[in-house]
C-alpha cells in the first residue's frame, strides 16, 4: 500500500497560489529589520538553522546592517531576549531559533510549552512578529531532517514567515491611520510605513503613598526598606 500524499491543506502554500483576495504580505525583504536569537542548546542543530535564515535573509535582500544576531544558551531563555530585543525599537521582527529533543525526562515539555508559549506573548505584547522557528522533535534523526535535510530548514523558513509578517502588521497599520486608505490600495501599495512602536507603554506613575500609610504595614518597625 502506498503512503497518500499529505493534504495540501497541511502545506504552506506560496503567497502567490493564494488564488483568492486580500491583504497579503510580500517576501521584499529591502529596508526590514531582523534580529535572530539562537540557542546554544543543541548546537550543532541550531548553527545549521542560522545558517539557513542568514542565507535567507541574504536571498530576500536583508541588508546585513538590517540583522543582528543574539546567542542564549537554550530554548527557554529565548522568549526574555525576544522581548528585550523588541523593546529596543530597532527592529522590525525577531526570529528564534532552537531545538527542543525530547529525552528521557519530562524537562523537554516544560522548556518547549514555556519557549512557544512566551514567545507568542512576546509577539502579542510587542505587536512585532516573533518568529517560532525551534524544533520539537522526538529524536535527533527528525531535528536534522528539518535543520537542511529532507524536510527542508526551519530557519529558512522562519525568515520568510518574518518578512512576510513584516508587511502584513504595515500593510493592517496603514488602515488603522485613516479612511484614505482602502482595502485594495493597502493590498496594492508597497509597504513603506514604518510599523507603530508604541511598545512598551509608558509605565502609569505610582500614586504617592499617604502620609502614615506604611506606618500599617505588619512587621517590625524600621522593616519598610
Ligand atoms: N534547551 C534546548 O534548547 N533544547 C533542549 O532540548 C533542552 N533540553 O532538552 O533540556 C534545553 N534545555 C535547557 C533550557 O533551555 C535552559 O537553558 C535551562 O533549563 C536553563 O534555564
Amino acid at each position: 500500500m502506498t503512503t497518500p500524499e499529505p493534504r495540501a491543506a497541511h502545506r504552506l502554500p506560496a503567497l502567490g497560489d493564494l488564488g483568492r483576495s486580500g491583504i497579503v504580505g510580500s517576501l521584499d525583504g529591502a529596508g526590514v529589520r531582523i534580529a535572530l536569537v539562537c540557542g546554544r542548546f543543541n548546537l550543532d542543530i541550531t548553527t545549521l538553522l542560522l545558517d539557513g535564515a542568514l542565507a535567507e535573509l541574504e536571498h530576500l535582500g536583508v541588508g546585513s546592517t538590517d540583522q543582528a544576531v543574539v546567542w542564549v544558551p537554550g530554548a527557554f531563555e529565548l522568549p526574555l531576549a525576544a522581548r528585550e530585543l523588541a523593546r529596543t525599537g530597532h527592529f522590525d521582527a525577531v526570529i528564534c531559533l532552537g531545538a527542543v529533543i525530547r529525552g528521557e525526562t519530562t524537562h523537554y515539555d516544560f522548556v518547549a510549552g514555556e519557549c512557544a508559549a512566551g514567545l507568542q506573548r512576546v509577539q502579542l505584547d510587542s505587536g512585532l512578529p516573533v518568529i517560532f522557528g525551534v524544533l520539537t522533535t522526538e529524536n535527533l534523526d527528525q531535528a536534522y531532517a528539518r535543520a537542511g535535510g529532507a524536510l527542508g530548514n526551519k530557519g529558512t523558513e522562519a525568515v520568510s514567515t518574518a518578512v512576510e509578517m513584516v508587511h502584513v502588521v504595515r500593510h493592517v497599520a496603514m488602515l488603522g491611520e485613516g479612511s484614505r486608505i482602502s482595502m485594495g490600495a493597502a493590498k496594492a501599495a508597497d509597504a513603506v510605513g514604518e510599523p507603530r512602536l508604541d511598545w512598551p507603554p509608558e509605565p502609569e506613575p505610582e500614586p504617592a503613598p499617604e502620609a502614615g500609610a506604611l506606618d500599617d504595614l505588619p512587621g517590625p518597625a524600621g522593616s519598610v526598606v
